[in-house]
């Protein structure tokens, strides 16, 4: 997709790369509002989508669980635009918020992995992710390459419309070819993510938090633990701390804190502060070289610096790994987890 939006294939090569997607671009251009409905991790995909639209196109987007969209009566205009975003492409409740919003004149862009699935065929265009076959239950890759796609299509959108210049687009498209180095780099801290897992394999819950592009990626996080390993794990925007969740933290609680250098580094510094001051016990997911962070907490992990908007295809990586092995040392069976299907057809 990149290559094609770069103009280095030709047109008949680009359509094949782009699907569906470019006879549909201008319609996506011209909306005045995206909604975008999806379940569990295509949520929180969803949910990265709302911030990069909003950020770098200047569209007003709003994203719905599917497995509610479905049976409310949602105001959806002709115009408007519906991304559906489903690794597996079967899910029943994104199938059927689809037909309700075509019903209702909306145009369908469908984001799957498997190719040909129902939400594939139900769509108007869109994109397939390619990211292979997810073997087990739990959505890993499928994630990043739904981030990803939205990605493309968020600057895509930002270019047509000139909400970025072309320098910013250029230099995101080339720090997106850098990110599968990236990502290779963050599976080199896997022993000591092991170690951390180790530490807390019999923690009876855990406390997600970031700010921006990280919250979602919090919710993902706490979503992969809860799926793989059944420990008890919420997510919440850091700032949102002080309205409840706070009440929690003690030297029970492991947090685990979306903590890169971005534009809302300070404030996360001194959320830091807040949960240490209540002696939570804190694991934090911080930029590579990073000195001050790794004063404050109890563990950390770092990842390869990168764009601000591109961070959540790399934060999201220690997370997985994360509940990964604290699952694995739990004795339980990361692929097929307890009363979790594959595809949810019902
Ligand atoms: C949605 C989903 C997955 C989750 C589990 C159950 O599936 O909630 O995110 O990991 O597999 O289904 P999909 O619509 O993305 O296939």
């Amino acid at each position: 997709i990149a290559d094609s939006m770069r103009g280095r294939l030709n047109a008949a090569e680009a359509q094949l790369q782009l699907g569906g997607l470019s006879n549909y671009m201008d319609k996506l251009v011209a909306a005045d509002r995206i909604v975008i409905v999806g379940c569990g991790t295509s949520w929180h995909a969803g949910l990265v989508a709302e911030y990069l639209f909003e950020e770098l196109a200047r569209v007003n987007v709003e994203v719905e669980y599917a497995s509610e969209f479905r049976y409310r009566n949602p105001v959806i205009k002709e115009n408007d635009i519906v991304i559906a975003i489903s690794q597996s492409g079967e899910t029943a409740d994104t199938l059927a918020a689809i037909e309700l919003a075509k019903s209702k004149g909306a145009t369908i862009f469908g984001i799957c992995n498997v190719v040909g699935s129902s939400i594939a065929r139900a769509s108007h265009a869109g994109a397939y992710t390619h990211a292979g076959p997810e073997i087990g239950v739990a959505s890993t890759k499928a994630f990043t390459a739904q981030v990803t796609v939205l990605t493309l299509m968020a600057l895509a959108v930002a270019k047509k419309k000139g909400t970025i210049t072309d320098e910013v687009f250029e230099r995101l498209l080339a720090e997106l070819d850098n990110i599968p180095s990236k990502v290779n780099k963050v599976f080199e801290s896997a022993t000591k993510i092991k170690e951390i897992a180790f530490i807390f394999t019999y923690a009876k819950n855990f406390i997600y938090l970031g700010r921006g592009l990280n919250f979602p990626v919090a919710l993902e996080g706490a979503l992969k633990l809860k799926e793989i390993s059944y420990i008890h794990a919420e997510g919440y925007p850091a700032a949102e701390m002080k309205h409840g969740p706070i009440a929690l933290i003690d030297e029970d609680m492991p947090v685990v804190f979306l903590a890169t250098k971005d534009s809302s580094y300070e404030k996360i510094v001194s959320n830091i502060q807040e949960v240490k001051a209540r002696k939570g016990r804190v694991i934090a997911i911080v930029t590579e070289g990073d000195t001050l962070i790794p004063t404050m907490v109890d563990f950390v992990i770092e990842v390869p610096d990168t764009h601000e908007v591109l961070t959540p295809l790399l934060s999201v990586i220690p997370l997985q790994l994360l509940s990964y092995y604290i699952a694995v040392m739990r004795g339980r069976n990361v692929d097929q987890p307890r009363n979790l299907a594959k595809s949810v057809t019902v």
